[in-house]
């Protein structure tokens, strides 16, 4: 398998400027005839370059350039491309291939989902339905006509305007789209089907009306309705937040069962996986109506960062995947309650992205080589590549982060351009020099940030070492400092925030204020200081680093209860929690009596009477770190261990705290019948969090509880919330609960997703016997991504305690599903790989077991592109 290099990219030698392209639908066989306008783009004084189109999976028809027959001698195919040889200067070429879109599993071109037809071009999936130079930066402007058979595909869509359609003989019928914006093949998509679909108008800041429509199968129209609210609310959020109006005059969405990500941002024709668009108030959680206005955002706003502007190549993904993280993060911020959305994307990053970078996966945000693209759809790419964006708007302000955002826009739209353009774009609005900023795209790993103070009563001087380290990545032993910012701020003991002055400044500037590191080490030191302060440090989380700052109980507890920064609050709370469970990890390790001090206790009683907090900000604060993030705090990761010693601090809160539980949990309970948007999905959330830790506490009346909520629920977080706790209790009440919510809703994809899920995070000993037995359940489907990631994924990557069974079963079979998946769609066996590339960080017996799966995965023949890159990466 070659590797791609970031360094090896070359302008196309021809470039594509129309395309016309004819579809002949049908499941079985397709017929795609390709007309393309192209020109060369070099210099041909020692001749013409050849022209080599991708292509893959394709039988090739005929061939026609400028309308004759190219002859045999003049091309070359192979299985993965066409080349002419010597083409003239500007020709048209025309190319009819076909093409087999039920067999079609990897989901990547032109598939069959259910009854429809359908498109996935990103990121090379273009060149499954026709030869083509398929890389971002070949723009072209598309016609597209589709034919098909009109009773069982009456509905024909493509990007752009419909500009013709009509019947044709033998119960067939067309429709002709034009895109009039240039576009890269990636972005092109078509979708045919027996469809229905829900509309509504939205009037832009210009005043020009644009057609809303989403398309699903007839049995969920009634599911469709939040996600069109969620398209005009994102609609009407970028014209206010960045000033950017959508710009044709149709904009759909089509809703699909088999996909392999979130959505895809097609221009003017998004295809969505069926989980981000479908919700009715029985069938979906609180968390699911705010992930579909979140991807619904997160697709709409790449129409300005994605697709006016796009990537000059697939290095520079973080172009938009980044720009486009941190846009839907904002939008989320404004629509719901902002430090807790920071908090939730925070808890994501360090759980996932933390764990990506310090393994044999590390990448930069801008990787420099890659075997196959689509295994940099990551964590990394997206989500730290959001945190950049972040960090520039921290260190430029608001207003002028906006003003670089507004030039840009200006200077790009059209283009398909690197990251480089971006962060000039910015310098320039913000008159900064970001030349240092640029490593953040170049250098992988986490940066470390270890901070120590000096306080002098004498001169009322404070002072703030920080010195920056970050571990070294694959092909990358050495790193530069990276320019950080570090919000910050200082309290006194009473938790008064002190203004900040810099020694040196004439008057303090504010009480909260962000420090730039730019070398190794810096100092800061403060004046007017009158006692030893407090420093409460990465306010917001500023930068996406790991803070070492030794704090005492005391210090936390004042940051928790008085900081004016609510992550810092948050945090600091959590800080005493993962003190608090390492600990008696320590203890169980060393087969001690482990047991959680009374002033943990207290504070979880204080936070529990405490009524004026936001009710999901509470739930955050009594949340426990995660068992995926404890381990990375640990040098060799011990499941066993981490497990135990977090749920014995689950079972002693739910029995210390068992009245302050029951109470808070009552105050929650609901007043008048469940709306997605009566605004107390906080409250529901602290609600269920109540009852987990009364079920941790065990005994049969928390078991009544959760069977007595889990049948009186009106909706789905309720039924859910009683549901997992179930699902970890060896009680009749189990099964019980597991058969009714089966039976109630067999046929509902997205909920028997959640009943797979659910089943595969029990805590109880016997899960793996149970996920082997839910792999024969006739409503298990390896073919379908959604149900392999309910299963396989939940169970692999949700379930340390029972995955990393020290007998090795977990493993074994992760490794199976993996091999039996390579052969039907290597992007969903790729990304099942995860927790087998962190096998280092266990101990010499898990690490033993885990490597010998990888090197059964790897001795497979015919292992796909995506599945070695990664096996091979993580040996
Ligand atoms: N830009 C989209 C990426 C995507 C994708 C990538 C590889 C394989 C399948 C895919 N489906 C969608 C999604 C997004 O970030 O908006
Ligand atoms: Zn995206």
């Amino acid at each position: 398998h070659q590797t791609i290099h970031q360094k090896d990219y070359k302008v196309p030698d021809y470039l594509v400027d129309t395309v016309e392209l004819t579809f002949d639908l049908s499941p079985e066989d397709t017929r795609v005839l390709s007309r393309l306008a192209i020109r060369s783009n070099h210099d041909r004084s020692n001749g013409a370059s050849p022209l080599v189109l991708d292509g893959e999976e394709l039988t090739l028809v005929s061939l026609k350039l400028d309308g004759v027959e190219v002859k045999r001698d003049a091309y070359r195919v192979d299985d993965a491309s066409l080349t002419l040889l010597a083409p003239p200067e500007s020709f048209v070429l025309e190319v009819e291939t076909r093409i087999k879109p039920k067999e079609n599993s990897a989901l990547s071109g032109l598939y069959a989902s259910g009854p429809m037809l359908c498109t996935q071009c990103e990121a090379e999936g273009f060149r499954r339905i026709t030869y083509f130079t398929d890389r971002p930066d070949v723009m072209a402007v598309y016609t597209v006509t589709l034919r098909a058979d009109k009773a069982s595909c009456p509905v024909l869509l493509a990007n752009g305007n419909l500009v013709d359609r009509g019947d044709l003989p033998d119960g067939r019928h067309f429709a002709v789209w034009h895109d009039p914006f240039k576009k890269p093949s990636y972005l092109f998509a078509v979708v045919a089907g027996d469809l229905v679909h829900i509309a509504d108008r939205f009037t832009t800041m210009s005043g020009r009306a644009v057609q809303l429509e989403i398309y699903v199968e007839e049995r969920n129209k009634d599911k469709c309705e939040h996600a069109l609210r969620s398209l005009m609310r994102a609609m009407r959020w970028d014209e206010e937040k960045f000033g950017r109006e959508y710009d044709l005059d149709t904009y759909m969405v089509v809703a699909v069962d088999d996909f392999n990500m979130g959505a895809m941002e097609n221009k003017g024709l998004n295809v969505f996986n069926s989980r981000y668009v479908l919700a009715s108030p029985e069938s979906a959680t609180d968390d699911d109506y705010e992930a579909i206005e979140e991807v619904i955002g997160h697709e709409y706003f790449h129409n300005w960062t994605g697709n006016r502007i796009t990537c000059r190549d697939w290095f520079q993904l973080s172009l938009k995947e980044g720009l486009t993280i941190f846009r839907d993060q904002e939008f989320s911020a404004d629509m719901q309650s902002r430090p807790v959305k920071r908090i939730a994307d925070v808890k994501s990053l360090r759980s996932a992205q933390f764990a990506e970078d310090a393994g044999p996966l590390a990448h930069p945000v801008r990787p420099e080589s890659y075997v196959e693209i689509n295994n940099f759809y990551s964590m990394t790419v997206y989500h730290k590549g959001g945190e950049v964006i972040r960090m520039l708007q921290t260190l430029l302000g608001r207003e002028a982060f906006r003003a670089g955002m507004d030039l840009y826009f200006e200077r790009h739209d059209g283009q398909a351009v690197r990251v480089d353009e971006f962060v000039q774009a910015m310098a320039d609005a913000g008159k900064r020099d970001l030349s240092q900023f640029m490593l953040w795209y170049d250098q992988a790993g986490t940066p470390v940030l270890t901070v120590s103070d000096d306080y002098r009563p004498e001169s009322g001087s404070y002072t703030l070492t920080v010195t920056q380290s970050c571990p070294s990545t694959p092909g990358q032993p050495e790193k530069k400092p990276f320019h950080i910012p570090l919000a910050m701020g200082l309290l006194d003991r009473d938790g008064n925030e002190l203004p900040l002055q810099l020694a040196g400044e004439a008057a303090a500037a504010g009480t909260s204020r962000v420090l730039e590191l730019r070398g190794e080490t810096e100092t800061f030191t403060f004046a007017g200081i009158k006692e030893r302060p407090v420093p409460s440090l990465l306010r917001n989380f500023s930068a996406p680093v790991k803070l070492q700052y030794p704090y005492s109980d005391e210090d936390l507890n004042l940051l928790m209860t008085r900081d004016s920064d609510p992550f810092v609050r948050w945090e600091a709370g959590q800080v005493q929690a993962v003190k608090l469970i390492m600990g008696l990890t320590g203890e169980i390790q060393a087969g001690r009596q482990a047991q959680v001090p009374e002033s943990f206790i207290e504070s979880f009683r204080r936070l529990l009477a405490d009524d004026s907090q936001d009710r999901a900000f509470l739930a955050e604060t009594l949340t426990l770190p995660a068992e995926s993030y404890l381990a990375e705090q640990m040098a060799v990761i011990d499941p066993d261990a981490i497990h135990q010693a977090r749920e014995l601090v689950r079972s002693t809160v739910g029995r210390r705290l068992w009245s302050e539980l029951t109470a808070v949990r009552a105050a929650c309970a609901p007043k008048a019948p469940y709306r997605p948007d009566d605004g107390l999905a906080g409250c529901r959330r602290l609600k269920n969090l109540c009852l987990a830790y009364l079920m941790a506490a065990g005994g049969q009346e928390a078991i009544d509880a959760c069977m007595a909520q889990y049948r009186s629920a009106d909706n789905m977080t309720d039924s859910l919330g009683a549901l997992a706790q179930l699902t970890s209790c060896a009680c009749p009440e189990r099964d019980e609960a597991l058969a009714s919510f089966y039976d109630c809703w067999r046929g509902d994809r997205g909920v028997i997703d959640k009943w797979f899920t659910h089943q595969a995070l029990s805590r109880l000993p016997d899960t793996m016997d149970r996920v082997l037995a839910l792999l024969e359940h006739p409503d298990f489907d390896l073919r379908n991504p959604n149900r392999v990631r309910s299963l396989v994924g939940a169970f692999s990557q949700g379930n340390q305690v029972r995955f990393h069974d020290a007998g090795g079963r977990g493993y074994r079979f992760l490794a199976d599903q993996i091999l039996r998946l390579n052969a039907i769609n290597p992007q969903i066996a790729a990304r099942m790989l995860t927790p087998f590339s962190r096998w280092r960080r266990y101990d010499a017996h898990r690490q033993e077991l885990m490597k010998k799966e990888l090197e059964r995965i790897l001795a497979e023949p015919g292992l796909a592109r995506d599945v070695y890159e990664l096996a091979a990466k993580s040996l």
